[in-house]
């Protein structure tokens, strides 16, 4: 009989929660019972899917609370939602607090159940370098069933970082086969104000620091000067009005369609000629993948992951952190060789296809759930 598997995710849009939302729903067609335990729905759970149910973590917000007490109240649901739906695994995307919650739920809970971690990044780029939640985050690692890092490099950060014994194994991020899209690609250029001869470069992220922007910005203004383009920008976070200031005093505001945030990112990729993604941390960059299967070839930063996606000269091409000259130039030769471009394309989509297609990566997750049980 198929496990009841509980998915402990960020709701919001980010890969992690792309990642554990497709996960779930491919492990609900193949006749899992799936327990999505979150603050609110994911947000690409639009279907109804019989097998799939949601429990939403209500935080307790008391005065006497100077901060809400999120991590209990997610603990405390895990624990419940164990016992009620007679879980077999609970499967946390990120150590902190996730892997947390789970570990002290699985203390709590009278049933037997598994806990399997997967490492999305963050939690050892970013949080690891703090002394003070170091300990914390191995305590989550060694103490969960099942390890799993979406990129060799993260796995080998891991180790490095913390000095673990777990066996981290690495299960890249996948991606389902892409939907024909519903937007005409030339009604969705004009709406836009591109013309038809302009090519079009596409950023995605957070807009946190570690995503470059200014990079992405940069390299732009010096490709534009050589290609008749646009660039489409999309998302928001933290970074948006110092690039919003950037772009003005390149004098780029003609050029530059900032998009703000978009769940549904198919029709704008339908009419990118190149992706790029420049950061300084990035432990795998789902965006590449949505990208590459759609036959966007993309330049991305010789960081994280991100050599793990993007084939170099292949598929798109790997320069180092910071190197606009050197991005803007590969993009300007790329974009004006159709040939070269049409090769690159090709090359994209199939080696999305045979290496980080939803088929093949999540039976990697069953055979590990598998495993645990043995
Ligand atoms: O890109 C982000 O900063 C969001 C973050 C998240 O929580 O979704 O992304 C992390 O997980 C993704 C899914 O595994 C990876 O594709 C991203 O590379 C990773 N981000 C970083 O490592 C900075």
């Amino acid at each position: 009989m198929n496990k009841k598997v509980g998915i402990v995710c960020y709701p919001t849009v980010g890969g992690s929660g792309v990642v554990a939302t497709e996960l779930g729903i491919n492990l609900a067609e193949k006749g899992y019972e799936v327990h999505f335990i979150s603050t609110t729905m994911p947000f690409r759970l639009k279907r109804l899917y019989a097998n799939i149910y949601f429990h939403e973590v209500e935080v307790a917000n008391y005065p006497v609370f100077k901060h809400p007490p999120y991590d209990l109240s997610l603990a405390n649901k895990i624990a419940e939602v164990i016992d009620r739906e007679e879980l077999d695994i609970i499967h946390a995307h990120y150590a902190m607090p996730h892997a947390i919650c789970s570990i002290i739920a699985k203390q709590m809970a009278k049933r037997e159940v598994k806990i399997v971690t997967t490492l999305h990044g963050t939690d050892i780029t970013v949080l690891g370098i703090d002394q003070s939640l170091q300990n914390m985050i191995c305590f989550a690692i060694e103490e969960s069933d099942g390890v799993t890092a979406v990129s060799e490099s993260l796995r080998k950060q891991t180790k490095e970082v913390f000095n673990t014994e777990k066996p981290i194994e690495v299960i890249h991020n996948f991606i389902d086969q892409v939907d024909p899209s519903i937007e005409s690609p030339s009604r969705l250029k004009e709406n836009l104000g591109i013309l038809p001869e302009e090519k079009v470069i596409i950023h995605i992220s957070n807009f946190r620091k570690v995503k470059r922007v200014e990079d992405v910005i940069q390299s732009f203004f010096l490709i534009q000067k050589k290609v008749p383009s646009k660039l489409l920008l999309v998302g928001d976070g933290p970074e948006y009005s110092n690039m919003r200031s950037l772009i003005r005093e390149l004098g780029l505001d003609d050029q530059v369609i900032f998009m703000g945030r978009q769940d549904n990112i198919q029709d704008l990729l339908t009419i990118s000629d190149l992706k790029l993604l420049l950061s300084e941390k990035e432990s795998f960059g789902l965006v590449l993948l949505e990208a590459m299967a759609q036959g966007i070839p993309s330049i991305g930063t010789n960081i994280g992951g991100i050599p793990e996606v993007i084939q170099d000269g292949k598929n798109g091409y790997i320069c180092s952190l910071g190197d606009v000259d050197d991005i803007a130039n590969k993009a300007i030769n790329l974009l004006n060789d159709d040939k070269l471009w049409k090769d690159f394309s090709t090359h994209a989509k199939s080696y999305v296809t045979e290496n980080f297609d939803s088929k093949t990566i999540v039976k990697q997750y069953e055979e590990l759930y598998d495993g645990l049980f043995t």
